[in-house]
């Protein structure tokens, strides 16, 4: 029986019947009628107050929804902690600067960015170089989350413990694996076939938050998959801003000769010295001149535009 007060997270709603995970137990939980009648209508991810049920003994109503620290549109889920970014070593072909999109993203609606390159079993090389690009701009593992003899993923789970969680990237790349592993399958098959045949396009329409496996993790973690990399889009961030989303150069602020310096060729420019040092990739800062250039032509169409 639960204690009037309790405080739970909200894994579903369906139809005006919420899932709600509060200390190990699943309630299944309407709105209090009051709030029914001011219109409040929470989502996946939404921390409640549980009260006992004035009419039905035994059951809980949800009774006042705590305010929301973000909320993703798709999957709509609110209190988000982290997106766990995965794609693969080798196949499907990973897209590393769509990977530094995503960071850029997560990090401006204020959500922690891990990197999973998962399938390290097809190119371990690969795997480890990855890794070592990202070495000081987020915590990034590699996995092999298909390998019955050990999937490595002790880490990402510690990365991931008390935390409510994102799963994205591109088909193929072993979300679902690792949520099986993380869930102890309490949610579906993976594999190409079984996955579409058992889900069609029914599981897409409500997003649904897993519990972690509490032998797994120290404090109630939660999960959620998202198919795609739909979840994010780049936000409208200026160009000269661009670099206060890599914390290889703003953890290291150095003086650049022109105040306004964009890091992207200018002499006297600190960055490239962060470069030979080893401390931003020279993959990264490629990437970085390339999305800059991107950012300014969508700034001058911008502009364009509202001339226009
Ligand atoms: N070689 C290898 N295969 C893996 C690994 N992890 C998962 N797979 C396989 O890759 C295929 C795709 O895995 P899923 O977990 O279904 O991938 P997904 O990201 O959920 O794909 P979508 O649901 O289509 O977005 C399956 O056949 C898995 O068995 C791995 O670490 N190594
Ligand atoms: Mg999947
Ligand atoms: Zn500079």
């Amino acid at each position: 029986m639960m204690a009037a007060g309790n405080t739970g997270t909200i894994l579903k709603g369906v139809g005006g019947l919420y899932s709600v995970y509060s200390s190990g137990t699943v309630f299944e939980c309407r709105l209090r009628g009051s709030m029914r009648l001011e219109g409040i209508s929470p989502v996946t991810g939404d921390s409640v107050v549980l009260e006992n049920d004035p009419n039905t003994a035994g059951s809980a109503v949800i009774s006042a929804v705590l305010p929301r620290r973000n909320v993703l549109v798709r999957p709509r889920v609110a209190n988000i902690d982290k997106i766990v970014l995965v794609i693969a070593s080798l196949s499907p072909a990973p897209d590393l600067m769509l990977v530094d999109k995503l960071i850029i993203a997560a990090m401006a609606a204020g959500i922690r960015p891990v990197l999973v390159v998962n399938k390290a079993d097809q190119d371990g090389t690969a795997a480890a170089s990855i890794c070592a690009q990202y070495k000081n701009a987020v915590e990034c593992f590699a996995t092999k989350a298909g390998d019955s003899s050990g999937h490595g993923l002790e880490p990402l789970i510690s990365a991931i413990d008390g935390c409510t969680s994102v799963l994205a990237g591109q088909s193929g790349v072993g979300k679902s694996t690792i949520l099986n592993i993380l869930t102890g399958g309490a949610f579906m098959a993976t594999g190409d076939i079984s996955e579409k045949t058992l889900r069609g396009r029914h599981t897409t329409r409500h997003a649904e938050l897993f519990p972690v496996l509490g032998e797994l993790v120290k404090e109630p973690s939660f999960i959620i998959d998202s198919p795609g990399f739909s979840l994010l889009e780049l936000p409208g961030i200026a160009p000269r801003d661009l670099s206060g989303y890599y914390p290889e150069v703003y953890n290291h602020k150095g003086e650049c000769r022109f105040q306004d310096c964009s890091h992207t060729g200018e002499p006297g420019c600190f960055v490239p010295g962060l470069v030979s040092e080893g401390i931003m990739a020279a993959e990264r800062y490629e990437r970085y001149i390339k999305l800059y250039r991107e950012l300014e032509e969508r700034e001058k169409n911008k502009y364009k535009n509202r001339k226009g």
